[in-house]
């Protein structure tokens, strides 16, 4: 760095590593970004900043940033690429999708995106202006089950009240299939706050697979069988029900269903629970006496629900132990933030139906290529969107824009997903901020804006403050993707669901209730809402009956199980014992790693330092029985697939269970495969096992086994 000179300053801003909501400060010097901390007084994440957060200018400066629009020029796929205007592109694009829609409809253009991002408002506002049912994400893996059940059950996802504005935070904690510890800033909480929540509890319960750092602390883990929770939360209901020690006002006053409940969950008791997750009866009568005994309790859940063929039902097992302890939206408990009133919340004008349940009204679920299979789930099921573009089942696609998604390797079925967009699309376009697989399988890609080079009011998760971020650079030509959604539905003619004229007017228009600009508005940095609690006193819950549904009268009217039931993951020691003799070792992927964003960072030197290889975690006497040593090259194999990863022996796993990284490309590697066939874990997967209800997949709990590469 050089020496600081007198135009040095400070500026607040927000990061976006990933789901951001920590507050920090940037430092500049000149024009040039030298650094990022975290800004202590920030009541969201006060200082905390991780090794991506820090990252940050490494990140926006990187050599191999994209800097202006790159149209194909080879054949597709062979990495031949010429520089064009912006202008350029953008019209061959409005061209391209104005063909597709005026000759074969609407229907016939899907707009992709990967996780939940700055920009998702508009990219689902863009899809159902241009009049495409065919929305595809990672969502049927990823929150969407947690979210549809919790919709179904009480009208609205509820956070567990870690920040405490009602005076405390939780008494009691269960984590259950999440570890914030690594996962940072997910479903808008602050990691660090998180752990300083659990810090400050009486009774912490752990529910997870592997012992993740607050297991080590905690007072009960329970390491259950990969797959197996909706089973253990049955069994902690039972225990719950059984010995009453449930919020009996709450259930009276509120619930809806109780006691069909109670005569379902009898036959679920510990001991029936105990051989299908391998957690003995007594530890989970004991965890279950704890969690409804310690009030307030707040139950903070992840992706390690997310992930199976039970999500759905599990995720409604979970709030269900929630409603039963009386939790819901009390101090100390699993809340709904207030978000500040004088900021209009952020549409993607999307069909909402029953109780903010986004059901697809008829003409559309028609045209959607997913159909009705997955009841619940808004947008297309990913899995047979790509299946589909290959088969031509019900009909294909002829063009879409991916922006921000790598789903060669974030998806499963990555081949069909090479061979959908190499073979079958007519035209794709992809934004991204770095070149990866699928962006090399593109016939346009877009240089997007790193956060640092984005103006925003940020609060895609509606919680209980909105924040602000600063645009304090430009690279090259690279362009916020919001801006480019903009001109392209302008161009397209789709001014009513644009109606601002840029998107700096739009800014303005959400902010329009504090009386200021978004220019003035900017310099606020934070805006807080007014937390008020126990607001269903008052209204009630947003279901059919108003009450929290124990028994989902939404459920039952679409023909699905209005209780939660267990179903074993399909590959696994009980379902497929035959398969298991072959393959033994069950098979968990994607726990979040702090230095790495999914498929992303794996090109910036300072976090690929901190985990330069793929790892799989193994059991040391596994291990050893196998003749492999900590750090060798070993090949994970299930029967759909083959990958090489780094062994860690590890006895943080059970020895029949083992724990690979998810979403490995070498940057490094040369273009346009980057290597990216050699250790990605979703090659492993079928393509035939789904949760009915949500569409999810087993990533999981899956079924492989492991040898030394010689
Ligand atoms: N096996 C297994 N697979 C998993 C998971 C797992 O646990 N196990 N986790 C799943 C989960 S939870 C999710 S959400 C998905 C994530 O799936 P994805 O969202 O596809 O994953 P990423 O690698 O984060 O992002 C893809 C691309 O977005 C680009 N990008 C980042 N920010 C921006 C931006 O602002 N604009 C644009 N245009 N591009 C941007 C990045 O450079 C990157 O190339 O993966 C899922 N895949
Ligand atoms: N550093 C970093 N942070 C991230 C991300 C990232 O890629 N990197 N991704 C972001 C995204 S999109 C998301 S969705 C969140 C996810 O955040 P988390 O929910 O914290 O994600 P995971 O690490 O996938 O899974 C959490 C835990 O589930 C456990 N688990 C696995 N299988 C089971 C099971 O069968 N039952 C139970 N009870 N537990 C199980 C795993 O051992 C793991 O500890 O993180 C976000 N934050
Ligand atoms: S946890 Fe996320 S928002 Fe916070 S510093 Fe890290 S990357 Fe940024
Ligand atoms: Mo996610």
């Amino acid at each position: 760095m050089g020496p600081k000179t007198s135009t040095a300053r400070v500026v607040r801003s927000s990061c976006r590593g990933c789901h951001g909501v920590c507050q920090v400060l940037v430092h500049i010097e000149g024009d040039r970004i030298v650094k990022v901390k975290g800004d202590p007084d920030s009541p969201t994440s006060r200082g905390y900043l991780c090794p991506k957060g820090a990252a940050a200018p490494e990140i926006l400066y990187h050599k191999d940033r994209l800097t202006y629009p790159l149209k194909r020029a080879g054949r597709r796929g062979e990495s031949r690429w010429e520089r064009v205007s912006w202008d350029e592109a953008i019209s061959g694009m409005v061209e391209r999708l104005d063909r597709v829609r005026r000759e074969s409809g609407s229907e016939y253009f899907a707009m992709a995106q990967g996780t939940g991002r700055p920009y998702t408002e508009f990219t689902i506002r863009f899809a159902n202006a241009f009049g495409t049912p065919n929305f595809v994400g990672p969502g049927h893996l990823c929150y969407l089950p947690r979210v549809i059940a919790s919709n179904i059950t009480l009208g609205g996802l509820p956070i567990v009240d870690i920040y405490g504005f009602g005076g405390r935070t939780p008494a009691c904690i269960m984590n259950w299939g999440c570890n914030h510890t690594e996962t940072g800033a997910a479903d808008g909480m602050c990691g660090s706050m998180f752990n300083r929540a659990l810090r400050k509890a009486q009774k912490v319960i752990v529910v997870d697979p592997r012992r993740i750092g607050p297991a080590e602390t905690a007072d009960h883990w329970l390491q259950l069988r990969p797959g197996s929770e909706c089973a253990l939360a049955l069994a902690m209901i039972n225990v719950i029900i059984t010995e009453e020690i449930y919020d009996h006002e709450f259930v009276e006053k509120y619930g809806f269903g109780f006691d069909r409940l109670a005569a379902h969950v009898r036959p679920f008791t510990p001991e029936w629970a105990e051989p299908v997750t391998r957690v003995s009866a007594f530890a989970i009568r004991d965890a279950a006496r704890t969690f409804a005994t310690t009030r307030p309790a707040g139950l903070q859940w992840g992706n390690g629900i997310d992930m199976g063929v039970n999500s759905f039902q599990t995720g409604r097992a979970l709030l269900i132990l929630m409603g039963l302890t009386g939790s819901i939206d009390v101090p100390g408990g699993n809340v709904f933030w207030v978000p500040p009133k004088e900021i209009r919340p952020k549409s993607p004008l999307i069909d909402m139906g029953v109780a903010g349940v986004q059901f697809l009204p008829p003409e559309k679920k028609a045209r959607i290529i997913s159909g009705d299979r997955f009841r619940f789930t808004p947008g297309c099921h990913a899995p047979m969107f790509w299946k589909s573009v290959i088969t031509g089942e019900p009909y294909r696609v002829r063009a879409m824009w991916i922006v921000g998604a790598n789903p060669l390797l974030t998806l499963t079925q990555g081949l069909t997903i090479e061979r959908a967009l190499k073979d079958y699309m007519e035209y794709t376009v992809v934004s991204d901020m770095f070149m990866t697989p699928t962006a090399q399988l593109a016939d346009l890609v877009l240089p997007a804006a790193h956060w640092l080079e984005q103006d925003d009011i940020v609060f895609m998760h509606k919680i209980w403050c909105v924040l602000t971020r600063k645009k304090l650079t430009q690279i090259g030509e690279t362009r916020d993707d919001r801006d480019v959604i903009f001109e392209v539905a302008h161009r397209l003619g789709l001014h009513d669901a644009f109606p601002w004229p840029d998107r700096y007017a739009y800014l303005d228009w959400l902010c329009e209730g504090t009386g200021m600009r978004f220019e003035e508005f900017k310099e606020k940095d934070i805006l807080l809402g007014e937390m008020r609690y126990r607001k269903h006193e008052e209204g009630g819950f947003r279901t059919p009956t108003g009450k929290f549904e124990f028994y989902s009268t939404i459920a039952e009217h679409e023909g699905r199980p209005p209780l939660p039931v267990y179903v074993e993951p399909p590959l696994s020691p009980v379902s497929a014992p035959e398969l298991a003799k072959e393959y033994p070792l069950i098979l968990m992927t994607g726990s979040k790693r702090l230095n790495f964003f999914h498929s992303e960072m794996h090109q910036v030197g300072s976090l690929r330092k901190r985990r330069p290889d793929p790892v799989v975690a193994i059991h040391p006497a596994t291990a050893a029985s196998l003749g492999i040593l900590d750090g060798d090259w070993v090949w994970v194999e299930s029967p759909y697939g083959k990958v090489k990863l780094r062994a860690e022996l590890s006895d943080r796993v059970a020895p029949d269970v083992v724990d690979a990284d998810h979403a490995w490309w070498y940057p490094e590697a040369a273009p346009p495969d980057y290597r990216w066939k050699e250790s990605s874990v979703n090659l492993l997967f079928g393509d035939e096992h789904f949760d009915p209800d949500s569409g999810a997949e087993p990533l999981k709990c899956y079924l492989c086994k492991i040898t030394p590469v010689t």
